[in-house]
Order: structure tokens, then sequence, then C-alpha cells
């Protein structure tokens, strides 16, 4: 037919981007609102020409292999690409589209709530008020660390970083500092003061990580990392679980050697039920939403379809991982 053929990991992609893409392509999706099964996901790649994807799935060699030379682009509804072998897609010259800059906001804001919703406890004290617990005023009911005042520690100062810490200032902290791999021009204009890992913890009252998951990432917020935090320390991640060592994040909450944490990210996802996580008091944890407003969602998938359309037609893509 002379039309481009583009498989979609689920059946629930958001509209706008579907509209787009289907003017020009033939689209095949997995049948259901979920995750594609690797295997399915295998044998329905085979011939495409693009493949339109999520975190959840992960392409690797065998997915290139089997989905065949024609292959052209890969568009993930992400501005994560930890699922991606970026080298293998380059050495075959297949393109990589993904979604940055139009979830900043989403995943700052959402940074933010996750922040004062582990610091002043609103899990529990909802469950609290809802079950009988609350009785009367007590002067140390539901105590918290207050943002004013406080210094904050970002690991990642990328766009993500950056939006969180603009925020963050609004409350008048009294510092920001962050941990970056790369010399951080925009830190000045913001007031953010560069230092090493190791100080950041030391001197953080909280310590947000929005730093994308790279090798030199890897469960970075290891023992060590907690045990150099201080024991009022507020730890919150919305960038990948993997960053941190979660065994020893858990001990750590366990043992008071920090305060309390705010997860967006874990591992794996979804957390099954027994994690010990969802037992503690001090941890709240959220099923990976940063970037879940209505909007962003369907500017996420419009973006995800222009990478594959520009891309099939060999024009430049808006967002492309080189
Ligand atoms: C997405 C995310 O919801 O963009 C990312 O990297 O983690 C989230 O915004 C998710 O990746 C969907 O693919």
């Amino acid at each position: 037919t002379g039309r481009f053929r583009v498989y979609i990991t689920r059946s629930d992609m958001p509209e706008s981007g579907l509209d787009l893409l289907k003017k020009k392509c033939d689209i095949k999706t997995w049948k259901e609102a979920s995750t594609v099964p690797r295997e399915e996901f295998l044998k329905s790649v085979a011939g495409v020409d693009a493949i339109y994807c999520t975190l959840s799935d992960k392409i690797d060699q065998e997915v290139l292999n089997v989905a065949g030379p024609q292959l052209k682009v890969i568009s993930t509804i992400s501005v994560g690409y930890d699922h991606i072998d970026l080298t293998e897609c380059k050495k075959r010259g297949i393109k990589v589209g993904y979604t940055p800059n139009v979830l900043t906001d989403a995943t700052a804001e959402l940074t933010m709530a996750l922040l004062l919703t582990t610091s002043r406890r609103l899990p529990e004290a909802q469950l609290d008020a809802k079950t009988g617990g609350w009785v009367s005023w007590a002067p140390n009911y539901m105590t918290g660390p207050g943002l004013k005042g406080a210094t904050v520690g970002m690991v990642g100062f990328g766009r993500i970083g950056q939006a969180v810490a603009k925020r963050v200032k609004s409350f008048e902290t009294a510092r920001i500092l962050y941990f970056s791999r790369s010399e951080r021009a925009e830190a000045n204009e913001i007031g953010a003061i560069k230092v090493e890992f190791d100080e950041l913890l030391k001197e953080s009252d909280f310590v947000i990580v929005c730093a994308p998951l790279v090798p030199e990432t890897k469960e970075m917020f290891n023992k060590s990392a907690f045990e150099k935090m201080k024991r009022s320390a507020v730890f919150v991640n919305t960038s990948r679980g993997a960053l941190v060592d979660q065994n020893a994040l858990i001990y750590a909450l366990e043992n008071k050697i920090i305060w309390g944490a705010g997860l967006d990210v874990t591992t794996p996802e979804p957390l099954p039920l027994d994690s010990p996580l969802f037992k503690l008091k001090n941890c709240v944890v959220l099923p990976h939403i940063g970037s879940a407003t209505i909007d962003t969602r369907n500017t996420m998938s419009e973006l995800t379809a222009a990478n594959i359309l520009a891309a099939l037609h060999n024009a430049k893509m808006p967002a492309e991982l080189k």
C-alpha cells in the first residue's frame, strides 16, 4: 500500500498522537491496555518500519533482529531511555526518538508534591484521621521537617532537576546544592551551588534525585550514601529506581538512618505488594506518575508520533537521541 507499518506496544496510547500517525501509517497495537508480553512483542515487530514503545519495553538486539533491516525508528513515550540499547540502534542506523522538555513541568510538580507529602506525612495523617487516630490537638502530632530555611540537594541538574530547584526556591530554602556530571551554566541564575556527592549528602536536609539511569548512577544511593546523610534527611526519587540500592534504603528507613523517603520509582515496577517499603510509615510510594498530567501525556504522545513521522520521511526529528 506504500503506507508505513508502525507497531505500538499497548492499546491505550493517547489518541492525539495516534491521530497523527493514522494519516500516514498502518498501525498495529498490542490488543490490551497493558504492557505487551515479551514473547508477543517479539512476534509482532517482524517487518515493521517503526516501533512506538514505553519504558516497560526493553529494546535490545533480539528485538532489532526479529524486527528486520527495514526498521527505521524506535520512538519511546518517555524522556528516559535506559530501556533502549542506543549503541546497537546507532550501529544499525535505526533512529531513536524520545520526549524531553514536554514532561519537565509535570514531573517537577509531582516531585514537589511527593516531597511535601513525605515530609508532612500526608498519607499517614490521612489514614490516622480516617481511622479514629485524630483525638485532640497535640503539639507533636504528625510533625515533620519544613522546607523554609532548609538545605536542598539536587542529584542531577538537567531540565527536570532545574525545574524542581526553581520551585524549591520559592519555599525560601536556605541553600540549593547540586551534584551533576556536567557543569550547568543555568545554576548561577537559580542560585544553586555545585558540590561533590559526599558533601551534598552530608549537608542536605532534603535530597532529591532527578538524574538519568546510566552506568555511573546505578545504585549510587547505597548503604554508605545513606549513612552519610543526616538522620533528619528526607530522600525523594522521581528518576529511576535503579539509582538506589533498595535494600540499603529499606535498612536506612527501618533503622532511622534517614528520616523518610518519597519514591515515584522503584525496583521493580510495579513494586510487589509484599515489599517492606509498603509497610514503612516513613516511606511514601507512588506508582510512577511523574509525568501524569492529562496535557502532558497528550503532548508526549504527539511528540512520539512526530518523531516517527519525521524519521520515516527522512526529515529532522523533533526530539532525536544521538
Ligand atoms: C513515563 C518516565 O511515564 O519519561 C520518562 O522517562 O519515566 C515517565 O514520564 C514513562 O517512561 C512512560 O514510558
